[in-house]
């Protein structure tokens, strides 16, 4: 019940080799791990013996709540297809049930403008691209669209924008009003996704009681990041996390993959992930867009973001974990969850002309991406949604938490 389909995945792209870099963009990094077989290996069912023991090890330590050295992070992020795969993603769900027993979140996901003053090279909303639905949804029109989300039962909504001049004019205050009167009118969390934020803004939205504030590195790899994401400070995006913890905002980190990236730079980016003490971390296989530069860039496949899940929840295992509808659409809900996530996120409702992140339009306007669509594929997998409550009880323990820590921290400073 639980395996993944692996045939799915090994699938190999019909693209010639030739558009995969149709763009220069971003040399290879990736070496392969001596970990992975060599030929001349004794293997069994394709799979060296003493990788099988060494990743064992490595589910024991995970299991007994050891911390995982950088080599256990890159020995998990190769692990072979088959059997060793169906084993993390098994581990993966002891962990996560470990943590939340088989409770799944929901987050509706409301893009209210999707104007934007960057270039990110793999965004269909970067500025002066013709191919972007491009609107600016009015306060009302946002809370109307949150409102639905409520009654269908989401557990909190994600206020997104692209760094809109129009909402973050005068020091922010046209978003600070959409969210103070967001709040008074929609009782659920709320995590917002605006960009990078000036430290008053940041600190304004934890005194009006946002409680996320998400904001994606994509990499940790700074030659990557200034590619990806052109004329963009690496730093200032880091310091503005930091600083939102600090006015006691959960923060949400992320990672873009299936951009030539290295097991090194995803295990340097889960050290950040730890070292930024995010409570929600995620990882999104990249999709080309239309009109933008890497738009020729061959589809990456979606099993690195499996495996980055399931690593991400050995960890992580009391941290959550989106499977988001906007990569693969619902069809890609299951294996997610059985990868280890524990929130279904870019739940988008029909009729009132949203739009997703990297599948802008896929299932929104069929009502594919509505909680009453997702339940029954969540519950043929044994888990259940559970309350807002139960919901508010986990992001106020998880207030605790992060603040204990800060202060564990400050004081060994
Ligand atoms: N404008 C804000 C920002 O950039 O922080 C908020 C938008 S943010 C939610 C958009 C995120 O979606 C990016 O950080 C990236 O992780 C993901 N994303 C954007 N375009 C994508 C694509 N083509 N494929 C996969 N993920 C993408
Ligand atoms: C998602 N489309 O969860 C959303 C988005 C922004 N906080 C989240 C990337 O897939
Ligand atoms: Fe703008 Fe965000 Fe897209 Fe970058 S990722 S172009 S900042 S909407």
């Amino acid at each position: 019940m639980f395996e993944v389909r692996e045939s799915e995945y090994n699938k190999q792209s019909t693209e010639p080799a030739s558009t995969r870099q149709s763009v220069h963009f971003m040399p290879s990094l990736s070496s392969k791990p001596s970990y992975l077989n060599q030929p001349g290996d004794k293997t069994r069912n394709g799979v060296r013996a003493d990788t099988l023991r060494h990743m064992e090890f490595i589910f024991e330590k995970a299991l007994w709540k050891q911390p995982l050295n950088d080599n256990d992070i890159a020995c998990l992020l190769a692990t072979p297809p088959g059997k060793p795969l169906n084993r993390l993603f098994t581990v993966a769900r002891a962990l996560r049930e470990r943590a939340f027993e088989n409770q799944v979140f929901l987050y509706g996901f409301v893009y209210f403008s999707t104007y934007c003053q960057n270039y990110c090279q793999f965004c269909l909303y970067r500025k002066f691209n013709k191919a972007a639905p491009r609107y600016r949804k009015s306060i009302r029109a946002t809370i109307d669209a949150a409102r639905t989300l409520e009654d269908e039962g989401v557990h909190l909504i994600d206020l997104t924008m692209g760094e809109d001049p129009y909402y973050l004019q005068q020091d922010g205050e046209t978003l600070l009003e959409l969210v103070a009167r967001f709040r008074e009118a929609v009782d659920l969390p709320i995590m917002v996704s605006p960009g990078v934020l000036k430290t008053q803004s940041l600190s304004e939205m934890a005194r009006q009681g946002v409680d996320w504030y998400a904001c994606y590195q994509e990499t940790f790899n700074e030659r990557h990041f200034v590619q990806l994401r052109s004329r963009q400070s690496f730093n200032r995006r880091i310091e503005a996390k930091k600083q939102a913890r600090q006015f006691g905002l959960l923060i949400e980190e992320g990672l873009l993959l299936g951009i030539d990236e290295s097991h090194g730079d995803i295990v340097l980016a889960l050290r950040n992930m730890e070292t930024l003490n995010a409570s929600q971390v995620r990882a999104m296989t990249f999709r080309p867009q239309p009109g933008t530069p890497m738009a020729n860039w061959q589809v990456p496949n979606s099993i690195d973001e499996l495996r980055t899940i399931a690593t991400l929840r050995l960890c992580f295992p009391d941290r959550l974990i989106p499977a988001s509808l906007d990569v693969d659409g619902p069809q890609g809900l299951r294996d997610r969850l059985i990868a280890g996530a524990n929130v279904v996120t870019s739940l988008i409702p029909p009729q009132h002309k949203l739009a997703g992140v990297s599948k802008a339009r896929l299932g929104i306007e069929e009502g594919e991406r509505t909680v009453s669509a997702m339940v029954p594929l969540i519950e043929r997998l044994g888990l259940r949604t559970n309350s807002v409550s139960a919901y508010k009880q986990w992001l106020q323990k998880e207030k605790w938490r992060v603040g204990r820590q800060d202060r564990v921290d400050s004081k060994s400073m």
